[in-house]
C-alpha cells in the first residue's frame, strides 16, 4: 500500500478519525505501510489521518538507548480513550506533518489509556516521558489537531510567517 505523508496547511489533517470496528487484513496492511512510511521518514510516532486514513490508528516506535528503533518496540494503538492524564511537562516536538519545525509544547506528563490492538484485543497502558508525549501527540492528531495549534500565540504567529517563507522558497527551488 503506498501512502503519502499529508502536510500542513492541507485541511484533511482536520478530519476527525473514527472508530474502527473490522479488525481485518485491510487494517493490517495500513498498519504495515503506516510503519514503512513511519521508518523510511525517520519518525517516531504516526497517525492514520497523516497518511490520509481519518481512522482511530495510530503507531509509535521510541529510539532505544542507542538512537536505533526496532519492530519489538513498535506499538499499534487502535480506538485509544484515556483513562487518567496526570501532572505537566514540556517537550520541544516535531511532527512529520509539519516537517523542518520544533517547538515546546506542554503536556500531561503520565497518562493512562485503554486501546485495542490489531486484533481487537483490548489493553491498559500506563505510559510517562517520551512515550506519554508521543502518545498525547499522536491521539491530537486524531481529533484533527496539530501541536502548532497548542503554541502560546506569538510563538504561532512567528511560525506561520516561518513556514509559509519556507513553502514559497521551495515552490520557487522547483
Ligand atoms: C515526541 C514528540 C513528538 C512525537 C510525534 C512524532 N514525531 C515525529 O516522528 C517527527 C519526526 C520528524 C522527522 C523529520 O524528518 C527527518 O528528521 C529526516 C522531520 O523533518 C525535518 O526535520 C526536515 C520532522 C519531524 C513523538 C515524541
Ligand atoms: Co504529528
Amino acid at each position: 500500500m503506498q501512502l503519502n505523508i499529508l502536510t500542513y496547511p492541507d485541511p484533511r489533517l482536520k478530519k476527525v478519525s473514527k472508530k474502527i470496528e473490522v479488525f481485518d487484513e485491510h487494517l493490517h496492511k495500513l498498519l504495515d505501510s503506516m510503519n514503512e512510511v513511519m521508518f523510511s521518514n525517520n519518525g517516531i510516532g504516526l497517525a492514520a489521518i497523516q497518511v490520509n486514513y481519518p481512522l482511530n490508528a495510530l503507531i509509535i516506535n521510541l529510539p532505544d538507548e542507542n538512537g536505533e528503533q526496532s519492530p519489538d518496540n513498535l506499538i499499534e494503538i487502535i480506538n485509544p480513550i484515556f483513562i487518567e492524564q496526570n501532572g505537566e511537562t514540556t517537550y520541544q516536538e516535531g511532527c512529520l506533518s509539519v516537517p523542518g519545525f520544533y517547538e515546546d509544547v506542554q503536556r500531561y506528563d503520565t497518562v493512562t489509556l485503554k486501546y485495542q490492538d490489531r486484533y481487537s484485543n483490548e489493553h491498559t497502558l500506563e505510559a510517562d516521558g517520551l512515550l506519554s508525549i508521543a502518545i498525547q501527540h499522536e491521539i491530537d492528531h486524531l481529533l484533527g489537531k496539530l501541536f502548532i495549534e497548542k503554541l502560546p500565540y506569538m510563538k504561532r504567529k512567528k511560525f506561520e510567517k516561518e513556514y509559509k517563507r519556507r513553502l514559497k522558497e521551495k515552490k520557487h527551488n522547483l
